[in-house]
């Protein structure tokens, strides 16, 4: 902790605002983890990541950059690690999912922002999070307009590289998401001094493909009748996804798999007779897991995220089969515009992702969840929920931010949903 706190000294942090933080994480924790029975043990690597969520992997990067290599910051899933990591750099996530931010973000934004928004720019701008300060340029992406103005702003005070994604699929946005993907290899190459070669990108796809793999193996258990790990652990191990090193998650992931794999042979059930919920919407970045405490706590377990802190972030993988560096950034591209992200018109392949899942995951209801103040997922609720219906399944609809002033209410309506499920 000592240590910590001259790591942070030396970030620039404002160490007293950020005693604060880490004054409610440990009561957090206790509500939502450890109150769970018959957790799997090998949660254990994933619990001791986030205790110290501000100390261990920071001091990694730490060490990183001392040797004089180089971080990049991510706000989506849309940004390909595989291109980053070529050059020899990190990627990390750079996580919003707390209210404590949101304060700080109401300063540059209006208070009508998502909540998501406004926690990437209290986070930097408070200075009370050390991925922020460890970031030597932030990877930012048009996506929603919310975005793409906050990050106009974050811009001010730290190099920023936008990919502009295409807001349709047709073959020459394929065409063009492929040329941005080539850009940010040319912006890694550039900071980082290294070139990447076809045999470092080759090596790096396999690298990230391999720990979409061990999440999909992960999701595949939750599909068992009996449930071998609870909705709100597995959206631990989905947010870490997002900073840890990938080569040690993809070996830690498939050790709590194969313990899983065990639960399952011995008929382990972590919530006998809950009724399964499907999550749909926005994603849920560090540390909100408020939906996932409430719906577990009122008869039922979540078994599948269709959200960008679930399946959207493993599903598909990049086509191993490229040679050239031209061939492999196509299937690159191609793999991530798979992503099927509200910010797309049409994007009918989220009503068809969320039909699918409900069906493998085998879920009695899907529980639309959406960010306040994000127009596009909440627009496009209205058609999920039409094509739900003429699927014969049962949605519910709820739209929240990262405070606690509605879980009372929003517990109320989960109940009685999960009341009314066959
Ligand atoms: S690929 S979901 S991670 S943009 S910030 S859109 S909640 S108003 S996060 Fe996203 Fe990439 Fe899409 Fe996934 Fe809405 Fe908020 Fe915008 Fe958000």
């Amino acid at each position: 902790m000592a240590d910590n706190q001259k790591m942070w000294g030396d970030l620039g942090m404002n160490l007293e605002m950020h005693d604060q933080l880490c004054a409610v994480l440990p009561g957090a924790i206790g509500d939502v983890f450890m109150s769970q029975e018959n957790r799997p043990e090998h949660m254990d690597y994933f619990d001791m990541v986030l205790a110290d969520v501000h100390g261990l992997r920071p001091a990694e990067l730490v060490e990183f950059r001392e040797k004089g290599g180089k971080v990049f910051g991510t706000f989506c899933a849309f940004v390909p690690d595989e291109v980053i990591i070529a050059a020899g750099g990190i990627a990390t996530g750079l996580c919003a999912g707390s209210q404590f931010w949101v304060p700080g973000g109401e300063r540059y934004l209006p208070a009508n922002t998502c909540p998501l928004i406004k926690a990437m720019l209290g986070a930097r701008f408070d200075r009370t999070c050390p991925f922020y300060r460890l970031a030597d340029i932030y990877i930012g992406e048009t996506t929603c307009d919310g975005k793409k103005k906050a990050y106009e702003i974050l811009g001010t005070d730290i190099p920023m590289h936008i990919m502009d994604l295409p807001q349709m699929k047709r073959p020459k946005d394929l065409k063009k998401w492929a040329e941005e993907v080539k850009d940010l290899m040319g912006i890694a190459e550039e900071l980082t001094g290294n070139k990447v070669t076809p045999e470092k990108l080759a090596e790096k796809i396999k690298v990230i493909n391999a720990k979409r793999a061990a999440l999909q193996r992960l999701y595949d258990l939750r599909k068992n009748e009996k449930a071998p790990i609870s909705g709100a652990d597995t959206l631990l191990v989905s947010q870490i996804a997002y900073y840890d090193d990938p080569e040690r998650f993809t070996k830690m992931v498939n050790i709590l798999c194969d313990e899983l794999d065990q639960r399952v042979a011995d008929g382990v059930d972590v919530a006998p007779g809950a009724k399964r919920i499907l999550i749909s919407g926005t994603p849920m970045a560090i540390p909100n897991w408020k939906m996932h405490n409430i719906i577990e706590t009122s008869g039922a377990v979540v078994v599948c995220e269709e959200t960008c802190t679930g399946t959207r972030y493993f599903e598909n993988q990049v086509d191993e089969s490229g040679e050239t560096i031209d061939e492999m950034i196509q299937n690159i591209a191609d793999r991530y515009m798979g992503i099927n992200c509200a910010c797309f018109t049409p994007n009918e392949g989220r009503f068809d992702d969320v039909i699918r899942l409900a069906k493998e995951y085998k879920v009695d209801g899907v529980i639309d969840v959406n960010l306040k103040f994000c127009q596009t997922y909440d627009i496009e609720g209205y058609t999920l929920e039409q094509r739900l219906n003429e699927a014969g399944i049962r949605v519910l609809g709820i739209e929240t931010d990262y405070t606690d002033t509605d879980a009372s209410q929003i517990k109320t309506r989960v109940e009685a949903f999960v009341e009314t499920l066959a």
